[in-house]
């Protein structure tokens, strides 16, 4: 069928997405939880390509070496039966207590010294498992007042950390990069790094900025009111674009991780067709799970809604760079006659003064009509499924 995913598709879900069980800060969990290797199995029966992990979502936080060995084993039996690989691993900084008030930035020494040793055990977890990209969501590296930490003193904590874990993944000649991920708020009050901008100014400041990327996610920044395909852009043009979550949310609502395609069907095309346009070569991880209102079936329809749904949205970019009005409109729009070649390119004096002494008929540039709305209108109609 012509929406069915397929490995070179390279999607991939977390165990914790089709693993949620459906607890919410209001209700108990409505589902029962599923084994990492019956998780496996169901994400290989959808047709996932991979599946990605913090490491307590397979190893209990409590485990000793002997237990984590023979979960480790069993997993990779379920990997090898199932053809599923790890494309990413990240590590659980935000469930346990101890970190309450965080990890990397947490006021008491103690918790970011153990978040570290913590994350050092993760990353070798990730790389056993075949992870080449390694995630950082600093789900409580942040605060409810300002009281309570120097921000200053919070961005110097976080780059010592990823600093040294930088430096602890070189050391051990691992394959891995690093994909930064930003979060506004929720579960603190307001979270360091808040957005993808954030996180790209803040690794140029890194030791190793070359291994260091972004995983952006649609409902995140959406939470902070942004147009995630600029985000995207940006991130894929300074080439920082390490990983992406895909997920959708209603604005202005908590951290929803909705289905792929379920709400802003209009930016989640603009975004696969940004993807698929651009080439991008990395997975198509779906950070999300299911309507606490479902069942495990419910939690396939889901995953498989996610699937179908980039499916469906990469099948109509490609229609819209076929359809031949859009394309003549979009060529008329972008038209340009020449007429400013000389004035084009890197600075010199005679281009600063050719262009100085140049004349615009500001008028006619302020008349002229740009077909916006007839453009737009036909992407509507495209993706309406009436052209
Ligand atoms: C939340 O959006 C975070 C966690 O789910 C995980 O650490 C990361 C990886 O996708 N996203
Ligand atoms: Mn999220
Ligand atoms: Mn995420």
């Amino acid at each position: 069928m012509m929406y069915d995913p397929k490995p070179e598709h390279k999607f991939t879900f977390g165990l914790w997405t089709v693993g949620n069980i459906g607890r919410d800060p209001f209700g108990e969990p409505v589902r029962a939880a599923l084994s990492p290797v019956e998780i496996a199995r169901l994400l290989a029966e959808v047709g996932a390509w991979g599946v990605n992990l913090h490491d307590n979502d397979l190893v209990p936080i409590d485990a000793t070496p002997a237990e984590r060995d023979r979960i480790v084993h069993d997993f990779k039996a379920a990997l090898e039966e199932t053809g599923l690989v790890v494309p990413m691993a990240t590590t659980n900084l935000f469930s346990d207590p101890a970190f309450k008030d965080g990890a990397f930035t947490a006021n008491d020494a103690r918790v970011r010294a153990y978040a570290l040793q913590k994350t050092m055990r993760a990353i070798d977890l990730g790389v056993e498992l075949g992870a080449t990209t390694y995630v950082f969501w600093g789900g409580r590296e942040g605060v409810e007042s300002d009281a309570t930490k120097s921000a200053p003193d919070s961005i110097k904590r976080f780059r010592e950390a990823i600093n040294f874990l930088s430096a602890y993944v070189r050391d051990q000649g691992y394959d891995l990069r690093f994909a930064l991920e930003p979060k506004p708020n929720e579960p603190r009050g307001d979270i360091y790094f808040a957005t993808v901008g954030a996180m790209l100014g803040f690794i140029s400041t890194l030791d190793h900025p070359e291994m260091v990327g972004v995983n952006p996610e649609m409902a995140h920044e959406h939470m902070a009111g942004l147009n995630f395909l600029h985000a995207v852009a940006q991130a894929w043009e300074a080439g920082k674009l390490f990983h992406i979550d895909l997920n959708d949310q209603v604005l202005g609502r908590y951290d929803q991780d909705l289905r792929f395609g379920s709400q802003n069907i209009k930016s989640a095309f603009f975004l696969v067709k940004f993807l698929e346009d651009v080439g991008y070569n990395g997975s198509r991880h779906f950070d999300a799970h299911a309507y606490r209102t479902e069942d495990v079936e419910g939690v396939k329809d889901f995953a498989r809604g996610c699937m179908r749904n980039y499916l469906i949205l990469k099948e109509k970019a490609a229609r819209y760079n076929a359809d031949a009005e859009i394309q003549a409109l979009l060529a008329e729009i972008t038209a340009d006659d020449g007429a400013t070649a000389s004035y084009q390119g890197p600075y010199s004096r005679e281009r600063a003064a050719a262009l100085k002494a140049a004349s615009f008929d500001r008028a006619a540039l302020g008349a002229r009509g740009y077909a916006y709305e007839r453009l737009d209108q036909l992407t509507v109609e495209l993706l309406l499924g009436v052209r």
